[in-house]
């Protein structure tokens, strides 16, 4: 678990090291059938889950295909002992509803390069990496990265397979099951944002390619940690397990990735009692790919398709993923 100074006090990230993938904690008024049936819309294939080995100790995260051969997903999952993929053994991408342990095993997997000489830092909005499949998949369409449109403000779904339950208790269910939930992609790292009690959250010290959620709550609006206080329909945050996990917008008509699950962090005690498990009124960061085109471009050899006709740039496709998992049957 990292801590970093935020505002008044210190905002605990526990997304990294868990002890289990996420796939999403949802509303407590809201039936889980909508977040397994928002995951089960097409546009949401390319997310997949990854498997691996580190020691005795076997993992859950999440991932999109962004090519027939190559997975986004975050640094710490990739990691491995080293944060430079070390110790990692037996990679698996598997595309099923639910974790079955089948699936295209992984030839290589690449950790960001500032992840690994960061040692690791969730704060510094590098969490990334990349895993080629030792052979491609065709059976779904790659996702499309979108590496222009700014996703602040924007309405966001997150896809992944990490842990469930609801926004009253958190975290409570074992990851390995595809869910997707909606959330209002409040901030970046480095702004100032609103609390529902007033309170000014202050993100300095972390990157801007960090983008923030919170977990609003149905009726107690001053539990809103950041942003509109009132929930969408299909309100969420994700869990351990949804590392590595795609995070999309829709821009012209078509599903776009931005970003790539990253960690969960908590209010400062006593603003949170329980710490960063998903519950409302806790935060979630993903990585925005906007600054990394180059490196996902080059690393995987993937031509960037031309620009569509309505929109303002070149957009590109690309999957995402998320950070490291838990154990599988943690
Ligand atoms: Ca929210
Ligand atoms: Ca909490």
């Amino acid at each position: 678990m990292r801590c970093g100074s935020i505002s008044a006090g210190l905002i605990c990230v526990s997304l990294g090291f868990l002890a289990a993938g996420r796939a999403g904690v949802i509303r407590d008024d809201v039936a889980d059938s909508f977040y397994t049936n928002l995951a089960a819309q097409s546009v949401y294939d390319s997310v997949g889950f990854l498997t691996w080995s580190e020691g005795a100790s076997g993992y859950i995260a999440s991932g999109t295909l962004i090519s027939p051969e190559w997975v986004l997903t975050a640094g710490h999952v990739v990691g491995g002992t080293n944060d430079s993929g070390a110790g990692i053994s037996g990679m698996i991408f598997g595309l099923s509803s639910s974790y079955d342990g089948m699936g295209v095993s992984a030839l290589e997997w690449i950790p960001y390069t500032s992840w690994s000489s960061s040692g690791g830092n969730l704060w510094s909005g590098v969490d990334l990496g990349l895993v080629r499949l030792s052979q491609p998949i065709t059976s779904v369409t790659p996702a499309q990265i979108d590496f222009r449109t700014s996703p602040v403000g924007l309405l966001g779904t997150n896809v992944g397979y990490g842990r469930s339950g609801v926004g009253t208790g958190g975290m409570t269910t074992a990851a390995g099951t595809k869910r997707a939930g909606q959330n209002m992609i409040d901030a970046r790292g480095g702004m100032v944002t609103t609390m529902g009690s007033g309170t000014l959250l202050d993100l300095d010290g972390i990157s801007p390619t960090v983008l923030f959620q919170d977990f609003d709550h149905p009726t107690d609006l001053v539990a809103s940690s950041m942003g509109s206080a009132i929930p969408v329909a299909q309100e969420y945050l994700i869990g351990s397990g949804d590392s590595g996990g795609g995070l999309f917008i829709e821009v012209g008509g078509a599903t776009k990735l931005v970003g790539v699950h990253s960690f969960l962090a908590s209010l400062p005690y006593p603003l949170d009692t329980t710490g960063a498990n998903a519950d409302y009124g806790d935060l979630a960061g993903s990585v925005s790919v906007q600054s990394f085109e180059n490196w996902i471009l080059t690393t995987t050899g993937v031509p960037e398709p031309s620009a569509g006709g309505l929109l303002l740039g070149a957009f590109t496709l690309w999957v995402l993923t998320k950070k490291r998992g838990g154990r599988i049957l943690g």
